[in-house]
């Protein structure tokens, strides 16, 4: 696997280039600066370069978004492992986004090493915890300027398990796809978040009656690297931000937060989009309209606000906010394609539900299909937020190809549906998680 420079000349792996210097490495694999979204137009050397990469022509390349790792590459190479990540799967490097694959998000706690990573930017080269500045300013009544160690000494620090997924998880499957990450499953992680409640710092700056939303700033820069553009500045409503169960946080599982998923200070805002979740957090600014900072309008991290047929062209002003995430869940043993001996019959299924702002109440498993389901035992949550454990036995009447799929249902009724709510940005993706399994004859 080798890319030409322009002499001809075999000159380096196309991973290790993409890992030393993207930019240079698309430059030359493309023979142009890329755009960001669109490849488009490339060179005949650059195709080739491509192709002999992935070890087949690709019909489709002139699809190929930018920055895009092909797959292949992602699946088979070790060229960019991430320091203290393990098994995730890379989409794309400029910037930095990686997934974990299902049975590697078993643990009711997600460690560290298997968090996904989802960057809109560069994120901060190196960072300072120890002169890291929060402020809170806009709609208060005292703006404030914090240290972490300030944070720590004048509020009540608090530990939560909390689910965090990308509004995005799930955009691989949908057709006509949606341009973007192509999140399969993996876009969510449960770990435990260390910090303080982002309503107690709120209100010791005092909040005036004029507050709306919040409008969240962080150190990450914008991909073009202009410094007065920012890669994505979101927020929330004002009622979602006193909900005691959004964390400002320095720990993740009792460690520093891990570089890529925002060290040294970031918001955890559960059961609403990732996207909510401001990592690098250096500003909370309260606002007396909606937030309108970078990513809050247009379509990103918008869905119409009535059901719309797949393709269907949508107009902007028919778009609304994501709040709530929809119930959901995972099977995160066994692994999908997994083989089992001859003569196994029973076999236990496990893995995690969780529903937003709700919690789950009720989890069925089924292996025919769909025509039947049985009750999985469904656990509590350890706090409100945390995704819940399911667990089933299951019985296979003869050997043969199996798929399991689970179902939840939360506590307004609100079930997975077997199809995708299809939508323009593929956002939202909460159909059942399906896994395939075969028993030896
Ligand atoms: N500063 C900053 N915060 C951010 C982002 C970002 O690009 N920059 N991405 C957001 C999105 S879209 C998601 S889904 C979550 C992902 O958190 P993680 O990377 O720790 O998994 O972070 C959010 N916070
Ligand atoms: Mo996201």
């Amino acid at each position: 696997m080798s890319s030409r420079n322009t002499t001809g000349k075999i000159e380096r792996g196309i991973c290790e280039l993409y890992a030393d210097d993207p930019e240079r490495a698309d430059a030359l694999v493309f023979g142009r600066r890329v755009d960001k979204n669109r490849r488009g137009f490339l060179k005949s050397t650059g195709l080739a370069a491509m192709a002999a990469a992935v070890g087949a022509v690709i019909p489709y390349q002139r699809n190929m978004p930018g920055g895009l790792i092909p797959a292949a590459l992602a699946e088979t190479t070790d060229a960019f492992v991430i320091e203290g990540k393990d098994g995730l799967t890379v989409l794309n490097d400029r910037p930095i986004n990686a997934e974990t694959p299902a049975h590697l998000l078993d643990d009711d706690v997600t460690p560290i090493d298997r968090h996904f990573i989802r960057n809109n930017g560069h994120p901060p080269q190196s960072v300072d915890t120890k002169t890291w500045m929060l402020e809170i300013d806009g709609e208060v009544d005292t703006p404030l300027r914090l240290t972490i160690d300030q944070l720590r000494e004048q509020f009540e620090v608090v530990s939560l398990k909390l689910q965090l997924e990308c509004d995005g998880n799930g955009r691989s499957s949908f057709n006509p796809p949606a341009r973007g990450n192509q999140w399969s499953v993996g876009a969510i992680a449960n770990s435990e978040w260390t910090g303080v409640r982002y309503a107690d710092v709120l209100r010791a700056a005092g909040i005036k009656s004029t507050a709306v939303y919040t409008a969240q700033y962080g150190a990450d820069t914008h991909l073009s690297g202009q410094p007065d553009k920012d890669s994505i500045s979101r927020g929330m409503p004002i009622e979602k931000a006193l909900d005691p169960h959004n964390l400002i946080a320095f720990e993740m599982n009792g460690k520093p937060i891990h570089p890529m998923n925002g060290a040294p200070l970031r918001v955890v805002a559960p059961g609403w989009p990732g996207s909510c979740s401001h990592k690098w957090l250096q500003r909370i600014r309260v606002r007396d309209v909606v937030h309108d900072g970078a990513k809050m309008t247009g379509t990103s991290y918008r869905v119409p606000k009535y059901p719309v047929a797949p393709g269907q062209k949508v107009p902007k002003e028919d778009f609304r906010i994501i709040e709530s995430m929809p119930v959901k869940s995972l099977i995160t043993w066994p692994q999908s394609g997994i083989e089992l001996a001859a003569g196994t019959r029973k076999l236990g299924v496990r893995g995690h539900a969780w529903a937003g702002d709700y919690s789950v109440s009720k989890l069925d498993v089924s292996i025919d299909f769909g025509a039947s389901w049985i009750d999985a035992k469904l656990d509590r949550a350890p706090n409100r937020y945390s995704w819940q454990r399911w667990q089933a036995d299951i019985e296979f009447p003869v050997a043969g190809y199996y798929e399991v799929w689970a179902r939840a249902t939360d506590e307004q009724g609100n079930q997975q549906p077997f199809a995708i709510a299809w939508n323009p940005k593929g956002y939202l993706n909460n159909s059942l998680h399906r896994i395939a399994l075969r028993i030896a004859a």
